[in-house]
């Protein structure tokens, strides 16, 4: 499926001729760049994760909306204001069409991602951390539009599980409600982002990105809903963040987010940002490594699929 021509999503040249080739393309989430990420790091790693695309023999699909456009594949000075540009908004796959109408630039999440990525014909998705039901949702109802989304998008998610900032039993348990297909990769239990392993089991395991690629046709070939495949891939257990300081400061970033009021789509980079800051950097570094092996998976994955 082309859609170059259409004026609110625009894949890059690059992009547009991989996919009518059948060639590998990964894509490539934003709101990681600019608000799951500190800066001047953000770049460097925008840089460095397409650069792990190339080196692995696909083309990389980085997407964000720029002065309303849903752009499918950055050039340089595009990355630079994702990583740079202030005020640049978080935007979800409701926020989509409102970008487009108001000319409006924003970083994309999952959510937005996943959806564009589809529409753009690209089946491979790679991320850190997928987002999910919050700690507390008894009170305030905060599950992350990226479940919705999973459920009825069909796309290949590579990521480390959910962020542990969230409630993972809770948010598997919402993933089996809606039917969203999870296999671990090399790992018998859900990943925990920053940690290697969440202690919660999962049914399926799989040991190679061909295993995936088999999964995804038979997904096609059932038909059905179109829903995602998550290939959860944990952080080597070398380049985790140290579980007993990981529990301490999450404990202290959810009580400074509850003393400072910090709700709806400000809480994920809040937490975010106090677990570098009260890890002095060590979480930084896990999820980093988290994100750079999802990157890397996905594309095995995407050429074992485009075979
Ligand atoms: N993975 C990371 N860091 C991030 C995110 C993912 O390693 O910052 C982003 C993704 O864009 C995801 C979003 O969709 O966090 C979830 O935000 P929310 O909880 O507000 O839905
Ligand atoms: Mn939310």
């Amino acid at each position: 499926m082309r859609t170059t021509a259409h004026p609110i999503l625009q894949p890059s040249d690059e992009v547009a001729a991989a996919l009518a080739a059948g060639a590998p393309v990964v894509a490539l989430e934003s709101t990681i760049i600019s608000h799951g990420l500190p800066q001047p790091r953000n770049l460097e790693v925008a840089r460095e994760l397409e650069a792990v695309v190339r080196d692995a023999g696909a083309v990389p699909a980085t997407i964000a909306v720029l002065d309303g456009v849903a752009k499918v594949g950055l050039d340089e000075v595009e990355l630079e204001r994702i990583a740079t540009e202030s005020g640049l908004r978080k935007l979800g796959q409701r926020d989509l069409p409102v970008a487009a109408a108001l000319k409006a630039s924003g970083a994309t999440t999952v959510s937005a991602t996943s959806f564009l990525a589809a529409r753009a014909g690209i089946r491979i998705f790679a991320t850190g951390g997928l987002g999910g039901v919050h700690r507390g949702w008894t009170e305030e109802q905060d599950e992350s539009a990226d479940l919705d989304t999973l459920a009825r998008t069909r796309i290949t998610i590579v990521c480390a599980g959910v962020k542990s900032i969230l409630d993972v039993p809770s948010t598997l348990q919402r993933l089996e409600t809606r039917g969203v297909t999870i296999a671990g990769y090399q790992t018998d239990t859900f990943p925990g982002f920053y940690l290697h392993t969440s202690g919660e089991p999962i049914d399926w395991r799989i040991e190679a990105p061909e295993e995936a690629a088999a999964i995804m046709r038979g997904q096609d070939a059932l038909g059905g809903p179109e829903t995602a495949l998550i290939v959860a891939n944990p952080v080597p257990v070398a380049q985790q963040l140290d579980p007993e300081l990981h529990d301490r400061v999450l404990g202290e970033a959810l009580a400074a987010a509850e003393r400072e009021g910090v709700t709806g789509q400000a809480i994920t980079p809040f937490l975010l940002g106090y677990l570098v800051r009260g890890t002095a950097g060590a979480s930084l570094e896990a999820n980093l490594a988290a994100v750079r092996g999802n990157v890397a998976l996905a594309s095995r994955i995407a050429l074992a699929w485009a075979q």
